[in-house]
């Protein structure tokens, strides 16, 4: 079942060989990804040999292999998390029957909108992120870019094949959309909000990964709950590429974070907010750490959708899309008559209400995504505190600069008070990064090729990929 056939055009561990129809449809779309990777793709870099990691198989263990690719050489794969025999629904109306192995009649559209929007982000990425190899610092990071890259354009293959195969002539056209619609175009922009901003700067890419990739861990997650079997098991597989993706933005920030308070400490620096003395040193001050913080964070609880939403109680209820680790949580897994706590705005204040839990799937899902943020940010605090220093990195109130949801028509500080809009307008930038803030990052940036050497605001990781020596050389720019 976890063996993957390497031979063909398109490695997939799906039986494509016995299915000639969707073999040749996706033979037919091959060649415009490809298209789609050259043009759109990391800028400067198709012709590299980088050191990637291919998925070769479906096992937990070992389903990595470590070599030198080419870029546009990469295999590309549509790969399934192992079929579970006899798995049942586990919530929603269909509770406790088989899932489906095929997309039942009344839920297609639901279904395909679900699969479009999943599908839309991974192109988007990698679009965002096409410059980043020309200013990256080292040649460490400039891998983890195209690791990531690579495998978002095997999450765009991994949503293509669930079109291609279960959506017939309308999910053939949406395919071809993918590869049309542009992160940022004002005439055919990406879907989502956040997939239309820029990630110019490498503190940028590490926020992006850190905060945007770990909405995409959340969503898998719900979407691995699906009584639809081929997007239980697609998701499911996914998501063990998604870890790398948010430790690369981890630690990129907390590598960021631990060299400014080395280079803060080593010139006698007591006060954290002396942003000139701080960029002086070349180093990125922990007050502008902050605002990208509120940025991305922010940008990224916009994808989560409305805090209230019929179309997430619709899915719930139809059994597509699931609650984070649906099958540890102890209720009816119906949500019939439950309640769930909601953060509201009455009256000038923010409250908590307890609102019908069926339609509060968006925000629960939320909850547990900064659950998992709040994790994050207290490794950053720690590289903080093991300098010596009192500044604590946090994350804004949900209420902050938000564009979708309940809080899209109030402003709000990053503590949660409400205020008039003159006053945020006043006081925005104190919070959100200006254009003085983000050229100050982008006059950092700098390309370093030599092996084993890093950027000076930025401290070298703690080990290498796959066991790797610091000097090693992660993509031979020289040959
Ligand atoms: N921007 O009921 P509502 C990843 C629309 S990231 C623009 O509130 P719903 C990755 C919505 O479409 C994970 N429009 O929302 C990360 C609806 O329109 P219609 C991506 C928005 O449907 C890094 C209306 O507003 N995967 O993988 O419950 C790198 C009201 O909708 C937005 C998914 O998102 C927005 N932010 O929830 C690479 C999973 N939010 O239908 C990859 C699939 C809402 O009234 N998607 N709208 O015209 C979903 O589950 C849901 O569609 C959403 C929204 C969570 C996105
Ligand atoms: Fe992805
Ligand atoms: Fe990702």
């Amino acid at each position: 079942m976890s063996n993957v056939d390497y031979d063909s055009l398109i490695p997939n561990n799906v039986g494509l060989a016995a299915d000639r129809r969707l073999q040749r449809a996706l033979e037919r779309w091959h060649p415009n990804f490809i298209d789609w990777w050259k043009t759109m793709g990391p800028d400067g870099f198709q012709d590299l040999e980088v050191y990637l990691r291919t998925a070769i198989g479906v096992d937990p263990e070992g389903w990595a292999r470590f070599g030198y690719v080419k870029m546009p050489d990469y295999r590309w794969g549509i790969l399934l998390a192992p079929q579970e025999e006899n798995r049942r629904i586990a919530f929603g109306r269909h509770k406790g029957e088989p899932v489906w192995q095929e997309v039942p009649g009344e839920y297609r559209a639901m279904l395909r909108r679900l699969v479009v929007i999943q599908g839309d982000t991974e192109p988007a990425s990698v679009e965002q992120q096409r410059f980043l190899g020309h200013t990256a610092p080292s040649l460490y990071d400039m891998r983890n870019v195209f690791q990531v890259n690579v495998e978002e354009g095997r999450h765009l293959w991994a949503m293509v094949y669930l079109l291609h195969k279960y959506f017939g002539r309308d999910g053939r056209e949406e395919a071809e959309d993918l590869l049309v619609r542009r992160s940022g175009d004002r005439d055919k922009p990406r879907i989502l909000g956040a997939f239309n901003e820029k990630t110019p700067d490498w503190l940028s890419f590490f926020m992006f990964t850190t905060f945007t990739d770990r909405d995409g861990k959340m969503q898998l997650e719900s979407l691995a709950q699906s009584g639809f079997d081929p997007l239980a098991r697609t998701t499911r597989f996914m998501l063990t590429e998604e870890g790398h993706h948010m430790f690369v933005g981890r630690t990129g920030v907390e590598r960021v974070v631990r060299r400014t308070c080395e280079v803060m400490r080593g010139n006698g620096i007591a006060d954290p907010a002396d942003i000139e003395k701080v960029r002086g040193l070349g180093v990125i001050d922990l007050p502008t750490m902050q605002k990208k913080i509120n940025f991305h964070y922010s940008v990224t609880l916009d994808l989560f959708g409305a805090e209230i939403s019929t179309n997430a109680s619709n899915a719930y209820n139809a059994s597509l899309k699931g609650r984070f680790r649906e099958t540890t949580i102890d209720d009816d897994h119906q949500l019939h008559n439950s309640t769930y706590p909601v953060l509201k705005h009455l009256d000038g204040k923010l409250v908590s209400i307890d609102e019908p839990a069926i339609n509060a799937v968006n925000s629960r899902l939320c909850d547990d995504f900064i659950t998992d943020c709040e994790q994050v940010l207290a490794t950053w605090n720690k590289a903080i505190a093991d300098n010596g220093y009192a500044y604590r990195l946090s994350l804004p109130s949900r209420a902050f600069n938000r564009a979708v949801g309940e809080f899209s028509d109030v402003h709000a500080a990053p503590d949660g008070q409400l205020l008039a809009q003159a006053d945020w307008e006043q006081r925005r930038e104190e919070w959100l990064p200006d254009n003085d803030d983000l050229e100050f990052l982008l006059s950092l940036m700098e390309q370093v090729t030599e092996p084993g050497r890093f950027a000076h605001w930025i401290a070298p990781p703690r080990a290498g990929i796959n066991g790797k020596p610091g000097d090693f050389e992660y993509v031979k720019i020289a040959a």
